[in-house]
């Protein structure tokens, strides 16, 4: 059967790959004309390792088209975002899109998987949508022997940066509408899916998808807490997380510049929108996470404010190492804190994996964009944002005499 793939992002576009390299027909939609001219032409709208070729082969093969009008299919696969709003409530105007986009190709049969991270009750709601939009089709399928729709909740869980990976091995959570739906939904997986599926209900898998980033983000924050406790204190927090870890049952993650990217720094705000007064612990890693940009920026802006005036190098912009993405990124963040702060100061910032600055970058005079030894070498502050290989195994004689502000550890 046809699968359609709605969203050609991070997720939609590596499972069209998986599915049609497979040998499933995959027609992929998007509402971007660049994007779906260029999986049409089998090139990549961003940087991910290994998704070039697979795209390029998935549609040499002929089992992978794009196109901006959603065809009849077996199956829809939804990935749209489903960014907040400023009140942190969930914006779910691409899914309802998306929805509207679905149901006038709907004959009965179909399996429509919402993989967008969504708050509570979405997938329910996608299937309300689906029952208002289309009241001679039954939802769900109960009935024997009428057309029925299978709705179900299948969140991604990959990791930009190993995204091809983890894509087949990890294990797929599956909340069906009903069991069936769930049943239904599975058999898509099935296709290339080697992790298990677990099977369940919508509710609960939706709820287990903001569960896992909320966790990642409780655990994110009590290092970046540490790290300002140690700047503080004049501690080392990286020798201090060192020393702890080895403890058997102790495993602290990073500390950083804050928390990026358009998953865990946008997912705990759908728990504490669905329960304001309880989510206490979850509010608190956001809001820490969320300032730790500003403590930083505060460090430098102290640190530049013992020279006349200063040159800051700047390396990285990406919300995290090897990657091209600058969503909600925390290193953009504190660059445009420092210009705004610091208007007298040169900025140069390094990005090996971007050739030019983010609109909100650009505005400010007093940044450009540099080699990575170049920047370093004009500098008098080194500020380390990403902890990208390029930075990694920079070569550390240029660093002599500068004043080093390292959010990463890269160069402990
Ligand atoms: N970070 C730290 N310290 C750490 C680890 C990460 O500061 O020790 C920062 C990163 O630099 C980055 C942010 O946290 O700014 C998030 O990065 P990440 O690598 O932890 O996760 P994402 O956002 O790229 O992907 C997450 C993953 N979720 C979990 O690991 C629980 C991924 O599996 C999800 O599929 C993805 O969110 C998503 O789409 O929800």
């Amino acid at each position: 059967g046809r699968v359609a793939v709605i969203g050609l992002g991070y997720i939609g576009l590596p499972t069209a790959v998986v599915l049609a390299t497979r040998g499933v027909e995959v027609v992929g939609v998007d509402v971007n004309v660049a994007t779906v001219e260029a999986v049409s032409e089998g090139r990549l709208p961003f940087v991910e390792p290994d998704l070039a070729a697979a795209v390029s082969g998935a549609v040499a093969m002929g089992n992978l088209t794009a196109t901006l009008e959603t065809p009849e299919s077996d199956a829809f696969i939804i990935a749209v975002p489903t960014p907040f709003n400023t009140d942190h409530t969930a914006d779910l105007s691409f899914v309802r899109a998306a929805v509207e986009q679905v149901a006038p190709r709907l004959r009965g049969g179909e399996v429509i998987v919402l993989e967008s991270t969504s708050p509570p009750g979405t997938t329910a709601q996608v299937s309300q949508w689906l029952a208002q939009l289309r009241p001679d089709l039954t939802l769900p399928h109960e009935v024997e022997g009428v057309p029925d729709i299978h709705v179900a909740h299948c969140p991604e869980r990959v990791l930009p940066g190993r995204i091809m990976i983890e894509m087949v091995t990890n294990d797929r959570v599956i909340g069906g509408i009903t069991r069936r739906c769930a049943e239904r939904a599975a058999e898509i997986y099935r296709v290339f899916c080697q992790g298990k599926l677990l099977l369940s209900d919508a509710a609960s898998a939706e709820m287990a998808k903001l569960v896992e980033n909320a966790y990642r983000d409780v655990n994110i924050a009590f290092a970046n807490e540490l790290s300002v406790i140690g700047d503080a204190l004049h501690l080392d927090v990286w020798e201090v997380i060192r020393l702890a870890n080895h403890h058997p049952r102790v495993n602290i993650l990073s500390p950083g510049p804050g928390v990026g990217g358009h998953c865990i720094a946008v997912d705990p705000w759908f728990i504490v929108g669905a329960a304001p007064e309880l989510a206490r612990l979850v509010r608190t890693a956001r809001e820490i996470n969320d300032g730790k940009p500003h403590h930083v920026a505060e460090q430098v802006i102290n640190t530049a404010g013992r020279f006349r005036t200063p040159t800051i190098a700047c390396l990285g912009m990406a919300y995290k190492a090897n990657i091209d993405d600058l969503r909600e990124s925390p290193a953009v963040e504190v660059i445009e804190t420092l210009a705004d702060a610091l208007p007298e100061v040169d900025i140069a910032v390094a990005e090996p994996y971007v050739n030019s600055l983010p609109d909100k970058l650009a505005q400010h005079r007093n940044i450009t964009l540099e080699r990575t030894a170049a920047a370093v070498d004009r500098a008098d502050i080194v500020v380390v944002l990403v902890d990208h290989d390029q930075f990694r195994s920079l070569n550390r004689s240029l660093l002599a005499g500068k004043v080093v502000y390292d959010t990463r550890g890269v160069w402990r």
